[in-house]
């Protein structure tokens, strides 16, 4: 078993919104372009969600999403994780309608319900491209991002039937509990897989003691032996969070869903840059970066 890096490319996310950066991937081919290009910089995984090509707002179309991973498919190997996490507001049947389809080796499993907010996006948008813009963005200061142990079961059995591997989405604490509940319910076959994602408004904040937090406390309630972790610092704590996960001997995941910005002040312009970015400090670190191949080995992929 390897110790090199996993990097993960979150390619274009449900959060941001187009009027906050040109260099968000919008259309399906840009989708494609971006996790192409973001795994010749160095990413063994790619995150996707889709959005409409006209308007760059989120959708579930699940032959959106076979078109880009079709794509995708075509033109590398790197592993593909497909969202069931959609976006803010949409319904379980919308989230989960392109798993059958695109069947992919991984696929978000949010771990829990949690306050997903990004309003305050809203304050910083004076002329918005597109009219659902600015109204989706403040919907989250009032709709939860709902998981109950329902859905996750739901989400989990499904994946178990298509082949697809979870990846459980930890934004607090208390969703580790839950992953541990379900292992101890049988569905899930170790090591299970987990990407700790912090810093969103209403989940942990992005901190290098609650990093260290989180990762202890998977140690004590999953066993170290019995989960591979990864983490995504959300925003401008992306890569402080990136380099803590690659010192602590975890997985790294950055990308335009986690943050615009390659520095302060300056919009990455593809998800290669916060890639190739990861991949120096990586090698800084005297750590070496997972093939799409190595990270297929270590999370137990086929
Ligand atoms: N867009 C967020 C509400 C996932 O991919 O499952 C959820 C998200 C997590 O992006
Ligand atoms: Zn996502």
């Amino acid at each position: 078993m390897t110790n090199k890096v996993i990097l993960t490319a979150a390619i274009t996310g449900a959060v941001h919104i187009p009027s906050m950066s040109p260099y968000l991937p919008i259309t399906p081919e840009q989708i494609i372009d971006e996790a192409v290009a973001a795994n010749r910089a160095g990413a063994a995984v790619v995150h996707l969600h889709t959005r409409d090509p006209q308007t760059g707002r989120p959708t579930g179309d699940p032959e959106m999403m076979r078109q880009v991973v079709d794509g995708i498919r075509r033109r590398c190997d790197v592993v593909i994780g497909c969202t069931t996490g959609g976006a803010i507001g949409m319904t379980n049947e919308e989230r989960l309608a392109a798993l059958p389809i695109a069947r992919p080796e991984l696929a978000s499993c949010n771990a829990g319900s949690v306050n997903f907010c990004f309003s305050p996006i809203a304050d910083k948008i004076n002329q918005p491209k597109f009219d659902w813009e600015i109204p989706f963005v403040r919907s989250t200061y009032e709709i939860p991002f709902s998981n109950t142990f329902k859905d996750i079961e739901e989400y989990i059995t499904l994946m178990n039937q298509y082949g697809t591997k979870p990846e459980f989405e930890v934004y607090e604490a208390g969703m580790i509990s839950n992953i541990a509940y379900f292992m101890a319910k049988g569905i899930l076959k170790p090591p299970v897989y987990i990407q700790f994602v912090i810093g969103v408004m209403g989940g942990i904040p992005a901190t290098l003691n609650n990093l260290n937090f989180l990762v202890r406390t998977a140690d004590e309630v999953i066993g170290r032996c019995n989960y591979i972790w990864s983490c995504a610092g959300t925003g401008r704590q992306e890569f402080d969070i990136g380099t803590a996960g690659i010192i602590l001997g975890g997985n790294v995941r950055v990308g335009l869903e986690d943050n615009l910005y390659i520095a302060k002040g300056q919009l990455a312009k593809s998800n290669a840059e916060p890639i190739a970015k990861m991949v120096r400090i990586a090698r800084e670190l005297g750590r070496e970066v997972a093939s799409p191949a190595e990270a297929r080995e270590q999370l137990g992929l086929e």
